[in-house]
């Protein structure tokens, strides 16, 4: 089909065309990609009323879902007579709650679903997925067990058990965590590919235990079990004050094995006094400072069965029931990802050994080496080498980052470190026996396990590498919390960054079960009063809390979690976290202004070093708590509104008003001009709607002028950064967001790509244009925050735009904004829904867009310097016309 359009005097070819043309052939409809609770047949589901969510393939556009019907049993060939039954005539897909009789503890549940669409059709049951039931209380009966007492010992202590199994096995199930971190073992074999376990949690509050079926690990006979542990954020050095034992001095094994023969009876293996306990290779393990491994006090065998006990294997210690609360996982575990070749050796100016691995990354090297017993190789983990060229480690602070192994002289052998990673691009080598083989060194990233959703690519290489910053900084900080940085003595789970960032991460890959996780402590950690701590799991001293921008990641990520996966849930469960932190800033605002206490304020904005002229952009605090403060209240709104809650909605409404005017009273001149005359500063009030509308207008030229009156260059920090180009987009003034992102010069996002970086820096000025550093103090080149430009580039370049009022993207705005010299841009991104993209070329003249839109979801297509909108159902399609 084409179409032929006149837009004032310019001819325009608008053909439209659909891939799939309905009724040629035999629809195809399936179901696929079941979870529940975001995540793929999870085993420890605490949700007792846990929801589905499915995805549906069509072969037809306009696809949408009419009803659905769930079947739920204990077997994975479920019929309609064995399984509870689910249905409804309903558009629903995602994140359905189950609602029929209270499902047991710790039960696999397997389930599939089937789903009618409006073209009449019924698509075959999808393949049958599972979920487990998590484990309540009462189904704990292994007991917590240490090693000595006292816990003093760096050593990382081993435990172990040998059992008997003597019938055929038809499935085992371990539950296992631990205060500290753990790596078990069954048979010789290490159970599970996840690392850091269980993760980190507000351990006074919740801690998780992981769940693995280890039915095909054990053996008719004689097995054994091995596991071993690390101080990690429970116990080892934590936040800045060298604090050790933060949530206990106790390192200990909780482990419960659940075997079933194929006869019906059960076996349960459970930690207790008859296990038994000594010290192996692992010298040492700290997040911050890197392991000492010892390879000669290897055990050899000591996590199989038949292990000969020398004596020093003692007796376990029984520990008392802990008040900890142990949660089933609800996010994705940290595990082993991209693998990096060791690109290059360097010698330095020093006179070091260094390899680039050509990529900044968090994980750690594996290492293969061989050589005379007790040669010690060291290898030391860097961000950057200096302007001569030299290793540069004075940014990580107290943070050693090092690795020492200990050859024992045998053949070659590989090493890794068990209990602690790394943030670096350049590890110095020293010790290394005999000549140094770039093959024997090889780089790998660990983060939580979220899955890559979005894809972004333009003609301009220099806008693709600021991607792949953005990527990476959200891999090495996203490593079982959002961290700000993830290698000097910090990595803390700093709730501004994470919530200056939120949203882009979600762009870039599916954050919903990681953030899910992350809420619960930002919840539990928050104070009586309400206050929301500076970083959670909160490991600051008492008073690190209620900076404005900060703490409102309490309102903010909940509300972009349900806007962006549709999770209503999310809602629900952190409202009164939410009433809470807006309670809190009520109880110490005066005449309805919030002009107390410390905040961070526009965190590291734009300073020159002589600042005779006054250029610094210095935003009053308390004008941007102010706006915090309406931006908290306009959110729960939001959220009291979507979860019909009238008298709450009638009270926020009242209160938003008098804040609005409280700031208008104490930070605008009668003419629209605001105390501060930044870019923050009219950012965060046309953002947040502060202003009457009347003028709105007259604050967007404002701070159009700013930008230009610094050379067409941002000036923002932490809070103003995410929204600037967003506010100005909305004003109309395009262009000049464009001038903005495509600015190559300090201060800008392109300014440390051209420097050669690989992540985002903390700083604009990370690395000075001269090739000094900034002040070694707090200068990461690794820290995401400023990586907030990412989703105003999926929205506004490729122009993928959710509709809040159909959350999760039931709905989409397709609203490319070409500018800044570009000639193409793509964004893929899987939804819950599926795939959505928005693909655009311009080419001879000619203005080229593809869309693809998933099934059950619809459209509104709104084409670049033409006023034709198009709504459209599920399916493909290509527009074309003359772009002049
Ligand atoms: C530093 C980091 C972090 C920031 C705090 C306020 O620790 O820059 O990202 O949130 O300061």
């Amino acid at each position: 089909m084409s179409v032929l359009t006149q837009i004032g005097n310019k001819l325009l070819l608008l053909i439209f065309s659909v891939i799939f043309t309905q009724n040629t052939f035999a629809q195809q409809l399936s179901v696929n990609n079941l979870t529940v609770e975001h995540q793929t047949n999870p085993l420890s589901v605490d949700n007792p009323v846990p929801r589905f969510s499915w995805k549906i393939n069509s072969s037809v556009q306009n696809t949408l879902q009419t009803s659905y019907e769930i079947r739920i049993g204990t077997t994975p060939s479920i019929n309609d007579n064995n399984a509870i039954k689910i249905g409804k005539n309903s558009p629903q897909s995602v994140l359905i709650a189950y609602n029929d009789k209270p499902l047991i503890s710790k039960t696999k549940y397997y389930w599939q679903v089937k789903i009618k669409d409006n073209h009449g059709n019924t698509s075959p049951w999808s393949a049958v997925q599972y979920f487990q039931t998590g484990l309540l209380p009462a189904d704990w009966t292994a007991k917590w067990i240490s090693m000595v007492n006292p816990d003093t010992s760096l050593k990382s202590p081993l435990m172990r058990k040998e059992f008997n199994l003597d019938k055929k096995i038809k499935s085992a199930m371990i539950y296992v965590t631990a205060k500290g971190l753990y790596e078990a073992n069954i048979n010789g074999k290490r159970i599970g590919n996840e690392y850091l376990s269980p993760g980190w949690t507000s351990y006074k509050n919740h801690l998780q235990y992981q769940v693995y079926d280890v039915t095909a690990s054990l053996k008719n006979g004689q097995n054994a079990i091995g596991v071993v542990l690390g101080d990690g954020w429970y116990k080892g050095r934590i936040g800045f004050e060298n604090q050790k034992n933060f949530y206990g001095d106790t390192r200990a094994l909780l482990l419960q094995l659940e075997i079933e023969y194929i006869n019906g009876e059960r076996k349960v293996i459970i930690s207790d006094e008859s296990w038994k306990s000594s010290t192996g290779a692992i010298l040492a393990s700290s997040i911050y400072d890197g392991e000492t491994y010892d390879a000669r006090r290897e055990k050899p065998g000591w996590t199989n069965a038949g292990f000969k006990e020398n004596n020093t294997w003692k007796p376990v210690r029984i520990l008392e029931k802990g008040t900890e609360k142990l949660i089933g996982m609800s996010g994705p575990a940290v595990v082993k990802h991209e693998e990096f070749k060791a690109l290059k050796i360097i010698k330095t100016p020093k006179g070091e050994t260094v390899i680039d691995f050509g990529q900044n990354l968090v994980g750690w090297v594996i290492l293969k080496a061989k050589g005379p017993a007790g040669t010690k190789i060291t290898l030391s983990h860097a961000e950057v080498l200096d302007k001569e060229g030299n290793f540069y480690t004075t940014n990580l602070r107290s943070a050693k980052q090092q690795n020492h192994y200990i050859l024992k002289g045998a053949n070659e052998q590989t090493f890794e470190p068990h209990f602690s990673f790394q943030g670096f691009r350049y590890v110095k080598v020293d010790g290394y026996p005999g000549l140094l083989n770039l093959a024997n060194f090889t780089a790998v990233a660990i983060y939580s396990d979220i899955k890559s959703t979005g894809k972004f690519t333009t003609s301009n290489p220099l806008i693709n590498q600021l991607q792949h910053n953005i990527e990476w900084g959200q891999k090495g900080n996203f490593v079982d919390v959002p961290t700000d940085c993830p290698q000097r003595d910090e990595r803390l789970g700093w709730t501004g960054d994470a919530q200056a960032f939120a949203k882009t991460a979600a762009f870039n890959m599916d954050v919903s079960g990681f953030f899910s996780k992350w809420l619960k402590d930002v919840k539990a950690d928050q104070l009586p009063n309400g206050s929301v701590p500076f970083v959670v799991p909160n490991v600051l001293n008492a008073g690190s809390n209620g900076s404005a921008g900060w703490a409102d990641a309490a309102t903010i990520i909940p509300w972009d979690m349900y806007v962006l996966y549709g999770d209503r849930g999310i809602l629900e469960t952190q409202y009164e976290s939410m009433k809470n932190w807006v309670t809190y800033i009520s109880s110490v605002s005066k005449n309805d202004l919030w002009n107390s206490g410390f905040h961070f304020g526009d965190w590291l904005f734009y300073r020159p070093e002589d600042d005779n002229d006054g250029r610094a952009a210095v935003t009053d605090k308390y004008m941007i708590a102010q706006t915090f403060y309406a931006h908290s209240v306009q959110l729960l709104l939001n959220v009291a509104t979507v979860l019909d809650k009238k008298d709450d909605v009638r009270l926020y409404k009242a209160l938003l008003e008098r804040i609005k005017t409280a700031y208008l009273k104490e930070y605008m001149t009668p003419n629209g001009k605001l105390v501060s005359n930044t870019q923050t500063a009219y950012v965060l009030a046309l953002q947040f709607d502060m202003l009457p509308e009347n003028l709105r207008q007259q604050a967007a030229e404002r701070l159009v002028q700013n930008v230009k009156s610094y050379g067409n260059h941002l000036t923002t920090g932490f809070l103003g950064t995410p929204y600037l180009c967003h506010v100005l987009s909305r004003f109309g003034f395009e262009n000049v967001a464009y001038d903005l992102l495509m600015q190559e010069k300090y201060p800008s996002w392109l300014y440390p790509v051209k420097m050669g970086a690989t992540t985002i820096w903390e700083r604009w000025d990370g690395i000075k244009p001269d090739g000094s550093f900034q002040t070694p103090n707090m200068n990461s080149y690794n820290h995401y925050a400023y990586g907030a430009i990412g989703d105003w580039m999926y929205i506004n370049i490729a122009g993928i735009n959710v509709v809040t009022e159909q959350p999760g993207y039931k709905a989409t705005i397709i609203a490319p904004k070409p500018g800044g010299g570009l000639t193409s841009a793509t964004a893929t991104l899987e939804t819950s829904y599926g795939l959505l993209k928005s693909s655009w070329i311009i080419e001879n003249g000619i203005f080229k867009l593809d869309v693809v839109i998933p099934a059950n979801t619809t459209a509104t297509i709104l084409l670049p310097k033409n006023d034709k909108k198009e709504k459209v159902g599920s399916g493909n399609y290509h527009f074309e016309y003359k772009y002049l």
